[in-house]
């Protein structure tokens, strides 16, 4: 990633510089996966690709569950279909903003598309008056004050047009030659031209438009670091016509920010490293993503991470100088699993006591001393000291100086500290008789 961030091409447009500034501020946002996976609660549309690594049941051919897999559409009906609680359990955590998948790899769409019939708005739920999903979550979230991302996959494994070289399935896809057949790839194009022209249009102000599936890109922006996904060298692009998509995006939602991931260049506006937090400090705009469980869609008991694992991956990216995006999968039924409602919960009571040291904030140069992360606003520094659970209290320390004359303050405890400057050293003794809500957080913040 070090490698990636020398790659970043910085946005010209002074509207997208303002609104990644505020994206920056925001820090902390939702990533929903919702649509056909959700209903027997596998994984999400990967499930439909032919590599080995993926888990499908043993009783059925690939060829049935494929068959199976498609006609989920018959049967997806979520009456129950919530948007109000995710986006109560979003704002709960502390989150700024959303992304939510209108459409993923499998290409049905969680829209009132008319390109295909392929789409929420056609099934059973086709009567609900919540059946155009993308439309509530936004508006559920708008209501909110959150910025408001649209995923979408750039590949559409259930369009007869799209070219699927390394994933191809008999059935849907042809693995055919897109110089030999340039009306069929340009057709695909259009398509996809088309749906994003239609959530730019009519779902109200969107800010974010995260394009998934960077395989879809142009050859000449094959990296290593695509090739090492072990995909293969293609031999001629397999892009979408990408200025004008931005184009159109940009006249209709003024200032959108673009993450075409992975593929580096101008519409990239910011990098999204995929379930993990980079190594180190990167100086442009970037998001890591991980899931609140292991899999992206809803899985009958999934494993959950902790509420302090959570909150110390949030402190490490933003001390990094990046946001943090939780993915979460609402059930069949179209509600956030209630045990996910609780830990996001107790993450907004962490960010109610603490979260001037996370929003609107930037990395500083000296960013890191073991377990105390540091960040800045203006000339305020917060020095973030993660604690394992049931650590005793004891005291937190770091290389480094409190510049002469300043306070220094325990988020979240109204009384004065004990702490010196020792060595080149800063020595806070945390008080014996701390209120647990401050004393048993996950991680401690000194503002100075
Ligand atoms: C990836 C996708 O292939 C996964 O299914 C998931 O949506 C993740 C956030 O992005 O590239």
């Amino acid at each position: 990633l070090h490698r990636q961030s020398t790659v970043y091409e910085p946005p010209t447009d002074p509207a997208v510089i303002a609104k990644l500034e505020e994206w920056q501020d925001r820090k902390f946002g939702m990533i929903i996966h919702w649509g056909l996976y959700a209903v027997p609660g596998i994984m999400e549309s990967w499930t439909l690709c032919s590599e080995d690594w993926i888990d499908r049941p043993d009783h059925m051919s690939y060829n049935d569950y494929k068959e199976w897999y498609w006609n989920l559409n018959a049967v997806f009906n979520p009456v129950n279909f919530d948007p109000g609680q995710w986006a109560a359990a979003a704002d709960a955590a502390g989150m700024k903003y959303v992304v939510f998948t209108t459409k993923h790899h499998d290409g049905f769409s969680m829209f009132d598309t008319r390109q295909s019939d392929y789409k929420i708005t056609s099934g059973p739920f086709r009567d609900h008056p919540r059946a155009d999903v993308t439309r509530h979550v936004f508006d559920a979230f708008r209501e909110k004050d959150m910025l408001i991302g649209a995923y979408f996959s750039k590949p559409d494994w259930h369009n007869p047009n799209f070219w699927w070289d390394k994933y191809a399935t008999p059935d849907r896809n042809v693995n055919y030659d897109i110089r030999k057949y340039p009306e069929r790839w340009k057709a695909y194009q259009d398509f996809t031209y088309k749906q994003i022209e239609e959530l730019m249009t009519g779902y109200g102000a969107v800010d974010i438009l995260w394009l998934d599936g960077g395989w879809v890109r142009p050859k000449h922006t094959v990296t290593e670091e695509v090739i090492a996904w072990g995909a293969p060298i293609p031999e001629f692009s397999q892009e979408i016509d990408m200025d004008s998509i931005a184009t159109m995006a940009r006249r209709e939602q003024p200032g959108i920010i673009i993450a075409d991931r992975t593929v580096h260049g101008p519409y990239e506006n910011y990098q999204t490293p995929e379930r993990r937090v980079p190594e180190e400090k990167i100086d442009n705009p970037w998001e890591s993503n991980l899931p609140f469980a292991n899999n992206w869609g809803y899985v009958p008991n999934d494993e959950f991470k902790s509420v302090h694992t959570v909150l110390h991956t949030l402190v490490e990216i933003v001390a990094k100088g990046g946001n943090f995006l939780l993915g979460v999968g609402p059930t069949p039924d179209g509600l956030i699993p209630l045990d996910v409602v609780a830990r996001l919960e107790t993450i907004g009571e962490w960010m109610d006591i603490n979260g001037e040291a996370i929003y609107g904030t930037r990395a500083v140069e000296h960013y890191q001393d073991g377990d105390v992360f540091f960040t800045g606003k203006g000339d305020q520094r917060f020095a973030i000291a993660l604690r394992e659970e049931d650590a005793p209290l004891g005291e937190i320390t770091w290389s480094g100086n409190v510049p002469a004359g300043r306070e220094l303050r325990l988020l979240g405890y109204e009384r004065p500290l004990r702490w010196e400057q020792k060595n080149g050293r800063t020595v806070v003794r945390l008080p014996d008789n701390l209120p647990a809500a401050v004393g048993d957080q996950a991680a401690l913040v000194l503002a100075f």
